[in-house]
């Protein structure tokens, strides 16, 4: 497997939906976040001036938008960096909705999250932005939650990416507790004689940069890394195609906290896949920027 980089000018959905999404091939689109004014204008310097007060919690510690930026930019090196340093766009960065819009680029569509069915906290449905600086490394390898396709855009900076291909589980440890993580610790530097089937994996890693959006199909092990400051959007794909795959996390998840609640959250989620599916059928127009 590679990890092609297109540009959208080149791209068609169709060829994104036959030849990415459908047999789940990551993707690198050039220019396809172009359409939004996000694009361009998010930068350290303009969140400085425009939320500088704004504040978010990265592992129990708040910082100001404004102490984030400085952190990152190695304005301030009296403590770490943290990472991942996220906002969820809707509930702490409201203003900026209508920046990232339209939210699905013309590809990412029909996307079901976008259906006021599955707005709840729970299902995984966020739009976040994540700031890094150099070096800021997402804690582990990783599959996303709910069987979710990731659709992540980067603004800012270059961020470095690894993807393992599909069938590769077994070379990366899924932890017993939490099989959507590896338990190899650093996978920058893997303990050979703890883990000597990572021997065998295969891992891929590119460079993401400012205008480029990566597309992370489910079931695709990945992980990520800051070469430098960097400023990205991600939000999630959720339709026919995953549905089935989704709704079982559903019952997995909740199923951890009573039968009664898995009942309840898959039945709820079951019917709103049926009023998609219909949605889909008849050509429901889902407003993308939620
Ligand atoms: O941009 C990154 O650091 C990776 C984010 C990611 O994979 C996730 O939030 O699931
Ligand atoms: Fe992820």
């Amino acid at each position: 497997m590679e990890v092609k980089k297109i540009d959208v000018a080149d791209l068609t959905y169709e060829q994104f939906y036959n030849e990415h999404w459908l047999p789940g091939i990551p993707l690198v689109l050039k220019n396809a976040s172009k359409v939004w004014k996000a694009n361009g204008t998010f930068s350290p310097d303009w969140f400085r001036a425009n939320f500088g007060d704004r504040k978010t919690t990265v592992n129990g510690t708040e910082y100001t938008m404004k102490e984030v930026m400085d952190l990152v930019e190695g304005k301030d090196t009296s403590r770490p960096v943290p990472y991942p340093c996220k906002y969820e766009l809707r509930a702490q960065l409201p203003e900026l909705v209508d920046m990232v819009y339209p939210l699905n680029l013309g590809y990412a569509k029909p996307n079901w999250l976008e259906s006021s069915w599955f707005k709840r906290g729970y299902w995984g449905n966020a739009v976040e932005m994540f700031v890094g600086g150099v070096g800021g490394k997402f804690p582990y390898v990783h599959l996303d939650y709910y069987h979710l396709s990731a659709w992540i855009n980067q603004l800012y900076g270059n961020k470095e990416f690894t993807v393992w291909p599909r069938g590769q589980e077994k070379y990366l440890y899924p932890d017993p507790n939490d099989k959507w993580k590896s338990a190899i610790p650093d996978i920058e530097h893997v303990d050979l004689d703890k883990y000597p089937l990572y021997r065998n994996a295969t891992p891929i890693t590119f460079v993401v940069g400012p205008g480029e959006t990566l597309f992370i199909p489910f079931g695709i092990w990945h992980t990520a890394k800051s070469l430098e400051p960097t400023i990205s959007v991600a939000f999630d794909l959720l339709n026919d195609h995953n549905f089935p795959l989704f709704l079982r996390d559903v019952w997995d998840f909740k199923k951890r906290q009573s039968t009664a609640k898995a009942i309840a959250a898959t039945s709820y989620a079951a019917l709103g896949g049926v009023v998609c599916r219909v949605g889909d059928m008849v050509g429901v127009k889902r407003h993308s920027s939620q």
